[in-house]
Parts: C-alpha cells; sequence; structure tokens
C-alpha cells in the first residue's frame, strides 16, 4: 500500500482520486486525456493529500473550458495547428506584397472633414461604444486601473470619466440611449466595477452599461500543446490579448442583443486614448459615406514605433487583404518586399504604411457574419520561444493569443475594409509608458505616450478646436518635464456637453483670444462671443442641462488660476503625492479660477463686467 504522503504515478494517480472528481469534472479529463494531456492527473498525490488544490485545479481546468468556445480540447486542437505551423518557420504573409489601403485623409478640417462628421453625428445614433479594457498596462506600471487615471489633472476627469461623459452628451443631443461595453479582465473587472459604483455609472444609466470579462488561457510547454504547470495541480494561465472583445461579445450574445436594438455600427477604443472622440464621428461618417465595413482610424506612423501598420496585401491568385500588420511584422515584410532597408523613414519622415491605433469602426452586419462562422476566435497566434534549432520545446510557455484589429481575417464575401487618417494628436495620444521610457522615446523623437504627453495633447486638441472656430490662440513655449515635452498653455478642456462636434464648436465660439498658460474650461451650451483670457488666468464656464449661457466682451486677465506645478524630487519619491500625479512630473492647483456656474435652466447673458442676467 502506498502512504498517504507518497505521489502516485501517471493514471493511477488519477483512478485513486477519482472520487474527487464530479461528472463533469470526469467527461472534462476523458477529453484531456484523449487530447494527450495525461500529465495533468499524473503528479496528484494519494487521496486525502492535498484535495483543496486538487479541487481547485479541477475547478481551474473546468472554468477554462467553459470560457473557450470548443472548450479545452477545442483551444489544444487550435494551438497544435498554430504551433506546427510556426515550428516550421512559415510566413503568414508568404507570397503577399504590401500595398497602400482604401485610404480617406481626414488630416486637415476641410469641407470633407465636416461632411463626415455631420453623418457620423446622424450614425452615432446607432453605435455602441465598445471599451477594452482588460490590459494592466505593464509598460505605464500603474498599480490601479487605467481607466481610473485622470486624462487632465486640472480637474482630474478620469479615462472612464470622460468617455462616459461623451457618451452622456450623445444620448442627449440625439435622443437616443447609446450602449456601453466594457471589457474587463481578471486584473481590472472588480477595479472597473468598484469605479462605476463609486461614481454613480457616471451618470448612465446601469442597463445602459454591459461588462464582459475576459479570462486567462492555459499556457502551452512544448510543441504537442501540452498544456504547462507551474505545480502538479496549478495550471500556469496568460493573456489571450484584446481580440477577446469578439469573442465574448459573441459568447454572451451582447452583439447580436445590440443588433436587435437598433446599433448599427461598434466603435471601439482602447482604456487611454483621450483623443479618441475627436475622430471617432468623422470616421463613423465616412463609414456610411464610403460603405467602409471595417474602418481603422490610423494615423502618420513613426518607424519602429509599438503601433502596427494597415496595409493591402497583395498576392496574385488570391484575394486582397486589408489588414493591420503589427509592429514586430512589419520591418521583416518589409524588408522581404517593398523596401530592402526595412521600416525606415519616408520621405515625409514616416513609415511608408498608417498606423493602426485600435480605434476601430465595425458595421454590425457583416459582424454577426463573421462572428457566427468563428465563434468570436478571430485570427489566433502563437509567438513560442523555442529552446533550440529542434523548435520543440520553448524557453518558457507559450499561449495562443488575438488582436482586435485582426477581423478583417476573417472576411470572406467582399467585405469593404478601410482606413481612415487623422492628425496624429488629434485623434491618438495613448497614456502607456512610464515617465523613463516616455522621455527614451521622446529624446529619440517619438511619442512618449505618457500620462503628460497625453495630457498635453488633450488640452492642444482643445486649442485646434478654438483656432479653427476662429479664435486668436497664443500658445506659451514648450518645456520640457522630466524629459518630456509639455505646452503650458493655454490648456483647453471643451466638454463633450459644449459640443461633440467642430461645427458645434464653431457655432458656439465667435472670435476672441487666448495666450500663454491661461486655462479655459466649457461645460454645456456656453457661447463665447469675443472672449479673451491671458496672463495665466483661467476661465471656467458650466451650464446644467437647459441652461444657454452667452459671454460677451469678457476680459480675464489677472490672477494665478489654475497653476502648474513641477514635483520636486522628493515629491516623485513620496507616496503621499497621489500616483497619477507621480507619473507625470507635474500638479494642476486651483488658486483661483474665475467661475461661472449656472444652476438654473433659462437663457443667461453673462457681460464684459462679469455680471450675469437673464437674456
Ligand atoms: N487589452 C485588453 O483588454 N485585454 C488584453 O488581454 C490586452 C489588452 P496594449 P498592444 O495603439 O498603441 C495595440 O497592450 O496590444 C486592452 C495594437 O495591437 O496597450 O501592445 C488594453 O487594456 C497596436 O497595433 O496595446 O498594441 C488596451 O486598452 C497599436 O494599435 C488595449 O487592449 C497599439 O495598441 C491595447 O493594449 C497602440
Amino acid at each position: 500500500m502506498p502512504t498517504t504522503t507518497s505521489s502516485a504515478s501517471g493514471l493511477e494517480a488519477f483512478s485513486a482520486n477519482e472520487r474527487l472528481l464530479s461528472p463533469e469534472d470526469k467527461a472534462l479529463a476523458e477529453c484531456l486525456i484523449a487530447e494527450n494531456q495525461h500529465h495533468l492527473y499524473s503528479g496528484w498525490k494519494n487521496p486525502g493529500v492535498d484535495d483543496d488544490k486538487k479541487l481547485a485545479f479541477l475547478k481551474c481546468l473546468r472554468s477554462a473550458d467553459q470560457s473557450y468556445p470548443g472548450g479545452l480540447p477545442g483551444y489544444i486542437k487550435n494551438a497544435r495547428v498554430l504551433l506546427a505551423a510556426a515550428a516550421t518557420g512559415s510566413n503568414p504573409y508568404e507570397g503577399y506584397t504590401p500595398e497602400q489601403p482604401d485610404i480617406v485623409d481626414l488630416s486637415g478640417f476641410g469641407a470633407d472633414y465636416a461632411a463626415a462628421e455631420e453623418a457620423g453625428l446622424a450614425a452615432f445614433a446607432h453605435t455602441a461604444v465598445v471599451i477594452v479594457a482588460g490590459g494592466l498596462g505593464e509598460r505605464l506600471g500603474y498599480n490601479g486601473i487605467k481607466l481610473d487615471i485622470p486624462v487632465e489633472v486640472t480637474q482630474d476627469t478620469t479615462y472612464l470619466a470622460h468617455y462616459a461623459s461623451v457618451i452622456r452628451a450623445a444620448s442627449h443631443k440625439l435622443g437616443r440611449r447609446i450602449p456601453l461595453v466594457i471589457m474587463t479582465s481578471m486584473d481590472t473587472n472588480a477595479g472597473t466595477l468598484a469605479t462605476l459604483a463609486a461614481n454613480n455609472n457616471f451618470g448612465l444609466e446601469a442597463d445602459q452599461i454591459t461588462i464582459l470579462r475576459q479570462e486567462l488561457v492555459p499556457a502551452l510547454a512544448d510543441i504537442d500543446a501540452h498544456l504547462a504547470l507551474e505545480n502538479p495541480c496549478e495550471l500556469i494561465m496568460k493573456p489571450h490579448g484584446h481580440g477577446d472583445i469578439h469573442m465574448l461579445l459573441h459568447s454572451t450574445g451582447t452583439a447580436k442583443k445590440l443588433a436587435q436594438d437598433g446599433v448599427r455600427y461598434l466603435l471601439f477604443v482602447q482604456d487611454t486614448n483621450g483623443q479618441a472622440f475627436n475622430a471617432a464621428l468623422a470616421a463613423i461618417g465616412v463609414s456610411e459615406q464610403r460603405g467602409f465595413d471595417f474602418n481603422s482610424i490610423a494615423v502618420n506612423r513613426v518607424p519602429g514605433e509599438a503601433v502596427g501598420g494597415v496595409t493591402t496585401l497583395v498576392k496574385p491568385g488570391s484575394p486582397n487583404l486589408t489588414i493591420n500588420v503589427e509592429y514586430n511584422q512589419l520591418d521583416p515584410l518589409l524588408r522581404a518586399t517593398v523596401s530592402p532597408e526595412g521600416d525606415v523613414p519616408n520621405e515625409r519622415g514616416f513609415s511608408r504604411f498608417p498606423g493602426n491605433i485600435n480605434l476601430l469602426v465595425i458595421r454590425m452586419e457583416p459582424y454577426l457574419r463573421v462572428l457566427e462562422s468563428s465563434q468570436g476566435i478571430i485570427a489566433e497566434f502563437v509567438n513560442p520561444k523555442f529552446a533550440d534549432a529542434s523548435r520543440t520545446s520553448f524557453k518558457k510557455p507559450a499561449r495562443l493569443e488575438t488582436m482586435m484589429q485582426d477581423l478583417p481575417k476573417l472576411f470572406t464575401s467582399g467585405e469593404k475594409v478601410g482606413v481612415t487618417i487623422f492628425d496624429r494628436a488629434w485623434c491618438f495620444s495613448a497614456c502607456k509608458n512610464n515617465l523613463t521610457e516616455a522621455a527614451d522615446k521622446a529624446a529619440k523623437n517619438g511619442p512618449p505616450e505618457s500620462a503628460s504627453s497625453a495630457e498635453n495633447d488633450y488640452y492642444l486638441a482643445g486649442r485646434m478646436k478654438l483656432r479653427f472656430a476662429g479664435m486668436a490662440v497664443t500658445d506659451e513655449p514648450e518645456i520640457p518635464i522630466c524629459g518630456i515635452p509639455f505646452t503650458p498653455g493655454p490648456r483647453v478642456i471643451l466638454r463633450p456637453s459644449f459640443a461633440l462636434t467642430l461645427a458645434e464648436v464653431n457655432e458656439r465660439i465667435k472670435g476672441g483670444t487666448i495666450s500663454g498658460a491661461s486655462t479655459l474650461v466649457l461645460d454645456g451650451d456656453v457661447r463665447l462671443e469675443n472672449v479673451s483670457v491671458s496672463g495665466g488666468a483661467s476661465l471656467v464656464i458650466s451650464a446644467v442641462p437647459g441652461a444657454r449661457v452667452t459671454v460677451k466682451n469678457l476680459n480675464v486677465s489677472s490672477g494665478p488660476g489654475y497653476l502648474l506645478e513641477q514635483l520636486s524630487a522628493d515629491e516623485m519619491a513620496s507616496a503621499d503625492v497621489p500616483e497619477y500625479l507621480r507619473i507625470r512630473g507635474y500638479r494642476i492647483t486651483d488658486r483661483g479660477a474665475k467661475k461661472f456656474v449656472v444652476g438654473e435652466e433659462g437663457r443667461w447673458e453673462i457681460d464684459a463686467g462679469g455680471v450675469r442676467r437673464a437674456g
């Protein structure tokens, strides 16, 4: 008789522990053993020893099985196919030549832009916003969910509050509740639910929001797709990537339900791109105008940056494929085809192909079709690091991954894929890097993508809107903060309740000037006529829904207002200073901003003396 502390081996150990298994566990075990996964059960200790660990392990297997279409056996089969291809080193782009995709250029604010925005505003009523927020932000190293990071620290608006404010304002304007879907993960789910609860869903109705939680997938130990174990009874689990959003929209029935509720487009947004909604409406409009089934919002890409390139891959005898070639694959593809020097700058200093920023507009009808045929498993891939030339064992466990921008890889019915290019700072400035990495990127003239550069661009977009409307805007010279360029002002925040489109900004701003390290915040139905803000002063005007405030000939030029102060070395090292400030290197403090808060409905006028009267 074996003692209770010795380990049994092979399937004997499994048989000895059989009473621990529910009928469901047994059925799964049979399938896994049929897939040559005996090792999962072979290290089990004798009955009575570590039974709690065995039960936890069985639970983990069950949950991994349930969360993947086709279950764990399906995952293992898919892995074997992809690993076999990886072992032969086959090039997925073999025989393809990259060409420019179908590009609509909206990098300027001309008539095309206005027409696209108008079409997009109308179509936004039939759009659902999908935020992928399962990532932990390892490059940023922030101890919390990224949706909780303020996009600006003048009034501390977090990314989620900002996104929700767009949805609220648009729902109000368009008379239709715009649904919000948020994908979370094990790392971000609790934090996301907590922030929604603590902020009363940021003014959205509870049933307007759908939370979809992505699960980890088992890691793969070798070329035969043996599931990797940390210890006996402990699976190694890894993230499956942002492409999980498609699987979840399908498996939970969310996509179908949204379609039944009249949603015609899905707008996919990353967790920390505060610029997304500057461009999103015009991009949706382009999808309407051009009949794009899949529209990638894109920017001029800096060679080598961690942003994929959107290309049309052409191969004789095969249908053209317009897809994102991820940043690690772009250089080899270019070297093998159109650019022997690789991913180098063109005459304008940019990479040859527009950069994907994972801001995507997808038309619902073809989307549902692809989800149905793929079960939402979108172009999985595996990236094993082989231990040696035999290409059978790995340096560390691999896993299957999927990326949300890969959906067009599954288009087979002539779906139309297009790209809409916008000015970069207008549509994309993510908060992804810590200060050290960001400063390094800035030193190499690349986009820093820090909390500070994202905030800098947020204010810049406000200035762009004012300039477009004809206000005279004079920038304060740029300074470095922790090695990252920052323009101290004017810092302009135009809330979505003030304007959702450029056309609305144009309608609401007449003349006026703003200069230097000044601040302007407009919230609600506010109109400025010949208003000036200068000398580091700050003007905040907010109006409740139902109030319309017109400010005429007001000149605000004194007072420190919102003051930007760099953090000292001690403050940067101090846990007493909030982390969201330390990841940018400064704070902005209200030292006496001039504020007009109009809380009563009706029409109001504020005159040059700052006096408010009904008007
Ligand atoms: N995300 C999830 O929700 N779940 C996951 O498992 C992983 C991520 P990263 P990445 O715009 O700069 C993408 O990690 O993947 C969410 C594009 O592939 O910040 O390195 C996460 O919360 C690339 O082509 O980006 O690169 C976040 O919201 C380019 O567009 C989002 O997915 C690049 O982004 C992106 O995650 C970019």
